[in-house]
């Protein structure tokens, strides 16, 4: 790490989080992402606290004031400046929105995100200890959403029920699960599509995904977005959601006794959650962690960096910790064997494609959830190699949205939020 020049690069990490800056939230990137994201505002969070804790608190405070009268906290929250058809799908798409849907006024899709955001309310804390009392209890709302409209109670796992409430949008994982999903009005739902406007198709998911994508919205909507899993086409148990749930709910534990509230339930959860990612999504095939789709109950049979989430969680046994361990620095993601960080799927796979958003490419989200992971599991040897990739993999293509693993060469958005605030997190860790 050393090496690079890392000044430069925490000088242009921070230009970019205040160009993307829109005022009480960040934008992912400018054109193809004009909105607030979710699990980016929790990213994003973690970058501003090492340059403006107020910005960082304010992201957070911003989305979980979209939160839903249930509970939800969106996916998307849309900027009402910005026109209907600048993104697909546009505020229009997600309406009608529920009695039990987001504040009046306040434009928002209906689907949620991997729930990182009492993490990222713990790592600010640091910097602006009074955030935390005006987040506790949406956070607390947020968490019981899940835990109670969510839950697989035969698994003891939170569902996911659309393949962009993963974060990882087009992994392989949800290719079985999908295909229960017909694909329709494929045409028109291609034509609606913005993000291959601003980044290659190629890059990009492809229009029989997109036109999933839009049915599963439909349908969803066109329920009230009423939680009822057992009637919904895609009801997945996916390996990061629910390790990052957990690392969550230990994180508000924590927010817990420095406020002077109950931590224990918190804490039961987060038990509760790893003993059952263990039991349920453990592959011995795999060396690794998968999704199961609820509908079928199959263990989906590939590898991807979802798998590799529970590193996030100190209960972990230490012989699953140790598996997981030889799968990262194996073949089939290759830490530390001339790696260029962790890539978002298996570098064995015959259907691996190094430059096509979640089905090869490396992501700066999932390897800063690894680079923690990592830590938890007592790696710090390993966790530095993977802070000098992301590092390198910066130096070499700049703040791009993802990197194909085998060149470096950056993919997708530029001057990208996430990219830019992990990395600053990164190098104030080095
Ligand atoms: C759909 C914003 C988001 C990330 C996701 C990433 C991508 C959206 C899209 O961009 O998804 O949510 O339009 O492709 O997959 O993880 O939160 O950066």
């Amino acid at each position: 790490m050393e090496a690079v020049a890392t000044g430069d690069l925490r000088r242009d990490a921070v230009r970019t989080l205040i160009r993307n800056w829109r005022g009480g939230s960040t934008v992912p990137t400018a054109s193809l992402y004009p909105h607030q994201w979710s699990w980016d505002s929790a990213f994003n969070a973690i970058g501003w606290a090492h340059v403006a804790p107020r910005r960082a608190a304010a992201e957070l405070s911003g989305l979980l004031g979209a939160q839903w009268a249930d509970g939800r906290v969106p996916q998307i929250v849309f900027d009402p400046a910005v026109p209907e058809d600048a993104y697909f799908p546009g505020p229009w798409y997600w309406r009608p929105m529920p009695a039990s849907g987001p504040p009046r006024g306040v434009r928002t899709s209906g689907i949620v995100q991997p729930p990182m955001h009492a993490v990222a309310a713990l790592a600010i804390a640091e910097h602006d200890p009074a955030a935390l009392r005006r987040l506790y209890p949406r956070l607390v709302r947020w968490h019981d959403y899940l835990w109670e409209r969510r839950l697989v109670r035969r698994y003891g796992l939170v569902a996911i029920v659309h393949p962009w409430e993963s974060g990882l949008d087009n992994s392989p994982a949800w290719d079985e699960p999908l295909r229960a999903v017909p694909v329709v009005d494929v045409d028109a739902i291609a034509a609606h599509r913005r993000d291959i406007l601003h980044s290659w198709s190629e890059h990009r998911p492809t229009n029989d995904d997109y036109a999933r994508y839009a049915l599963l919205v439909r349908e969803y909507r066109d329920g009230g977005y009423r939680d009822r899993l057992d009637d919904l086409r895609f009801c997945v148990l996916d390996p990061l959601t629910n390790a990052v749930f957990a690392r969550a709910c230990l994180a508000l534990a924590e927010i817990a006794v420095r406020l002077g509230a109950d931590p224990a339930p918190h804490r039961v959860r987060a038990e509760q959650l790893t003993a059952s990612i263990e039991q349920h999504l453990w592959s011995p095939a795999l060396g690794s962690f998968a999704a199961r789709d609820v509908r079928t109950g199959e263990l989906q049979p590939v590898r991807t960096v979802g798998g590799l989430m529970p590193l996030l969680l100190p209960g972990l046994s230490p012989g699953r910790r140790e598996a997981l361990i030889a799968t990262l620095t194996g073949p089939a993601f290759r830490l530390g064997a001339g790696s260029t960080g962790v890539p978002s799927y298996d570098l064995t796979a015959p259907d691996l494609d190094l430059s096509r958003y979640w089905r090869g490419p490396t992501w700066a989200s999932t390897n800063w959830l690894v680079w923690n992971g990592l830590r938890t599991a007592g790696r710090p040897d390993l966790a530095g190699t993977l802070a000098s990739d992301m590092v390198a993999l910066v130096a070499g293509a700049g703040l791009r949205e993802y990197f194909d693993p085998s060149t470096g060469a950056g993919l997708g958005g530029r001057d990208f939020t996430w990219t830019a605030a992990l990395l600053l997190d990164v190098l104030a860790a080095h």
